[in-house]
C-alpha cells in the first residue's frame, strides 16, 4: 500500500542536529536514511574554504549560467496566478562576473536574481573541493543530479516544494532558513494539480504548494492548518549539510544581507523500498510524464533557434 514515512497523527520532532565525528554512515543509514528523516550535520567539510563572492570570481569567471528572474512583485502575487515557478522561470544567460556585478550593484536584489540549481561539475568550484566528502562519508553512494550551485542574495525565497529524491543541501556562504513539513503533509499543502503539466509543461509544477506560508489564505486552504502542527524550522550556516529525504517539503529562504551561496545534489532513496511506497514520489513522476509534449515542443524550438547551445542548456536546467 502506498504512505509516507510518517503518520499524518504522529508529532514531528524538532530537525537533529548532528556532529559528523559522532555520525558514521551507519548510523546515519539507520536512524535517518532508513526511516526518511531530515538530520543537519555538522564537521563533514572542515578544510572547506569560504564561498566568497570573489572566491566564486575566482572560479567561475566567464563560464555562463541561466539566471533567474523572479522580480520584486512576485512574491506579493497570489500564488494561483503563478504561471512559472522554480526552474520554469525565465532565465538570463550571463558570464558569472556579470551576475556578480549586479550583485554587487544592488541589481540582484532589487529584481530578485537568482541563480539556482546550476551544475558546477566540471568547474575548478568542485574539482578543488571538499563536496566528494558528504556523500562518501554518509554512505551516499548513488548520485542522480551532478552538485548545483545556488547563489543569491537575502530575501530571496524557493518556494514551498518537494523532490522525489533524497537531497543533501550544503551551506557554503551566508545563512538560509528553511521551513519543512513531513511527506504526509502532501494534502495539507495543496500541491498545484497534475493537470498543471498539460498546460504548463514544467514551467509550473505540481510538487509546489499553493498556500503562500506568509500569507495563507485559511478560506481557500483549511486543512493549511492541521499541515502546521507538523512544521520544523532549520537555521543553515556555512559548513552545515541538510540532508532532506525525498518528499519533505522545504521552502528556503535567505536570510542576513550579504550572498547566499549553497550547493545541493540529489541521490537515489534507499532503501528503494521507502521511494516505492511513497505516493508523492509516484505522483511527481507523473507529473513529468504529463509534461511531455511540452518538453518536445520546446526541445524541438530550442534545436531550431539560432542561439541553439544556450536554449539547450536552459531547458536541460529545467528538468
Ligand atoms: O537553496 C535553495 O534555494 C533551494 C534548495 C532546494 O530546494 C534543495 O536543495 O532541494
Amino acid at each position: 500500500m502506498l504512505s509516507n514515512s510518517l503518520k499524518s497523527n504522529e508529532p514531528v520532532p524538532a530537525i537533529d542536529r548532528e556532529q559528523s565525528a559522532h555520525l558514521s554512515a551507519a548510523i546515519f543509514s539507520e536512524q535517518y536514511q532508513r526511516p526518511g528523516i531530515p538530520v543537519v550535520i555538522r564537521g563533514l567539510l572542515e578544510a572547506e574554504p569560504d564561498w566568497s563572492l570573489d572566491y566564486l570570481c575566482q572560479a567561475l569567471r566567464t563560464l555562463e549560467f541561466p539566471v533567474r528572474h523572479y522580480g520584486r512583485s512576485r512574491s506579493s502575487q497570489n500564488k494561483q496566478h503563478w504561471t512559472t515557478i522554480g526552474s520554469g522561470v525565465e532565465s538570463q544567460t550571463m558570464p558569472f562576473l556579470e551576475y556578480a556585478r549586479l550583485l554587487e550593484n544592488g541589481e540582484a536584489q532589487a529584481e530578485d536574481l537568482y541563480l539556482g540549481k546550476c551544475s558546477i561539475e566540471q568547474t575548478a568550484l568542485v574539482q578543488r573541493s571538499t563536496l566528494p566528502q558528504v556523500g562518501l562519508r554518509l554512505g551516499l553512494t548513488q548520485a542522480v543530479s551532478s552538485h548545483n550551485l545556488w547563489v543569491g542574495v537575502a530575501g530571496h525565497t524557493t518556494h514551498l516544494h518537494y523532490d522525489p529524491f533524497d537531497g543533501t543541501l550544503v551551506q557554503l556562504h551566508g545563512t538560509k532558513r528553511l521551513i519543512l513539513f513531513p511527506p504526509s503533509q502532501l494534502a495539507n499543502l495543496y500541491p498545484f494539480p497534475l493537470s498543471t503539466h498539460l498546460k504548463h509543461g514544467l514551467k509550473l509544477r505540481s510538487t509546489y504548494s499553493q498556500v503562500d506560508l506568509d500569507r495563507p489564505d485559511f478560506n481557500a486552504f483549511p486543512k493549511f492548518e492541521e499541515a502546521l502542527q507538523s512544521r520544523s524550522e532549520v537555521i543553515l550556516n556555512p559548513g552545515d549539510v541538510l540532508y532532506i529525504p525525498a518528499c519533505w517539503w522545504h521552502e528556503v529562504t535567505a536570510v542576513g544581507d550579504e550572498m547566499v551561496c549553497s550547493v545541493n545534489r540529489f541521490w537515489r532513496i534507499q532503501p528503494a523500498a521507502r521511494g516505492l511506497r511513497s505516493w508523492s514520489k509516484w505522483r511527481a513522476h507523473l507529473g513529468s510524464v504529463m509534461a511531455t509534449p511540452h518538453i518536445v515542443k520546446d526541445l524541438v524550438a530550442a534545436l531550431l533557434t539560432d542561439n541553439r547551445e544556450q536554449k539547450l542548456k536552459q531547458l536541460r536546467q529545467r528538468l
